[in-house]
């Protein structure tokens, strides 16, 4: 059994108040918050070893370079990958899907398999092609239709691009069976794990995917990180997706030719602090482990699913047989914004709007929604607070 009490301890921003109450966060799908052990780790490297990467010959760049590098070799084996030639760092996931978009050639005529249910980060890229996109549909409980998936292949589609798990509704959909049928039409898979990363086990090898995209900041490591991975020959094949320092092996007046893999892509001096960093959140993450919590943030979507359900006129969206740790609903005659607000007041953050998923909000008519999304450090007491506060919510609105 975890010990939550213990885990807690880990986090200094949980000892909080807001508006004189303890803080009960519940919007991990939106960041998640942080161990002292990323944080420290910051600290470490600016104290210690701050020094740019790749460039110098002198110890401390040297150090600077070993830690930067040891996150890649982790992050290689926390998701199976075969090289570290195939994790490149970028941003976050809203970046690596569109250095895929900018970097892999599209042209006129090509079609991409979407879903209903992704985040705006996988539909503009995209849609900024210019391409055609062919759209999975979604059940009312939220699961993607997969016969019809079948149906959206013709001799236009160029990729499927589709959520690992939605940040709405929880869903996670079954990326292993909708790459071996894209892969049936020689066509490539593109999967935004922002959702999955952070909450069950990723192996990019027995997934088949051809790229996988994903945040640190989602994952107890610090925000402004993400990886992209990719399969080595297709990032051999694509062009770089900026100029600059570091992406080039050789450069003349008139041309230049390219670094190996991953360096082509990472053009600039990268965010050093926060990828060494990310190394001290995956190592938290496996020191408590998946099956820890995934067994915790299943128990509380039970008892926090069982508790909403309790309240009348409350409507949650998002019924799928496997979800995340993540609820959205809506009430009767309260708008989701006051909701958020009057949580807010009783020390409970939660998510209250569109969720960057509009197409999601039109599919299940509704403006917007409230999101609650839980992390390892969440627990029932906090769940009994949320369904006491939104009781009263009820009450005073009826
Ligand atoms: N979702 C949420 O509250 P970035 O911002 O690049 O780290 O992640 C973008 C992103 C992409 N895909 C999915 C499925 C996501 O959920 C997110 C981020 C946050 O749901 C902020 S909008």
């Amino acid at each position: 059994m975890l010990n939550i009490e213990k885990i807690r301890k880990d986090f200094p921003i949980l000892q909080c108040t807001m508006h004189g109450k303890p803080l009960i966060y519940l919007d991990s799908s939106n960041t998640s918050q942080k161990p002292n052990g990323v944080i420290d780790a910051i600290t470490h490297y600016y104290k210690n070893y701050n020094a740019n990467i790749h460039r110098s010959i002198y110890e401390l760049s040297a150090k600077a370079t070993h830690l930067y590098e040891k996150t890649r070799t982790n992050i290689k084996e926390f998701i199976n990958a075969k090289s570290t030639q195939e994790i490149i760092f970028t941003k976050g996931t809203t970046e690596a899907i569109n250095l895929v978009a900018s970097s892999l050639s599209f042209s006129e005529g090509d079609e991409i398999i979407v879903s209903t249910m992704e985040h705006h980060s996988n539909l503009v890229p995209w849609q900024k092609l210019g391409v055609k996109l062919r759209i999975i549909p979604i059940s009312d409980k939220g699961e993607l239709d997969l016969g019809a998936y079948q149906n959206l292949f013709n001799s236009h589609t160029k990729m499927v691009a589709i959520t690992h798990a939605s940040n709405v509704l929880g869903t996670i959909n079954p990326i292993k069976e909708i790459t071996k049928i894209a892969h049936q039409h020689q066509v490539a898979v593109l999967v935004d794990g922002a959702q999955a990363f952070p909450h069950l086990p990723v192996d990019v090898e027995d997934l088949d995917c051809d790229f996988y995209a994903f945040s640190s900041h989602k994952a107890y490591g610090p925000t402004g990180v993400g990886v992209l991975y990719g399969k080595k020959d297709l990032l051999e094949k694509m062009s770089p997706y900026q100029g600059g320092g570091n992406m080039i092996e050789r450069v003349s007046l008139t041309d230049f030719t390219c670094n190996q893999l991953p360096y082509k892509f990472e053009a600039g001096t990268p965010n050093i602090a926060d990828v060494i960093a990310f190394d001290a959140a995956i190592n938290y993450i496996k020191s408590i482990g998946f099956e820890n919590i995934m067994r915790h943030e299943q128990n509380l979507l039970h008892y926090a699913t069982e508790k909403l359900n309790n309240i009348d006129g409350l409507r949650i969206i998002g019924n799928a047989s496997k979800k995340l740790g993540v609820i959205s609903f809506v009430m009767k005659e309260i708008h989701p914004h006051d909701i958020g607000t009057i949580l807010d007041h009783e020390g409970i953050a939660v998510r209250a709007g569109h969720h960057c998923a509009m197409p999601l909000m039109e599919r299940f008519k509704v403006p917007a929604m409230v999101r609650v999304s839980f992390g390892i450090y969440n627990t029932e007491k906090e769940i009994d607070h949320l369904s006491l506060a939104l009781k009263t919510a009820e009450r005073i609105f009826a």
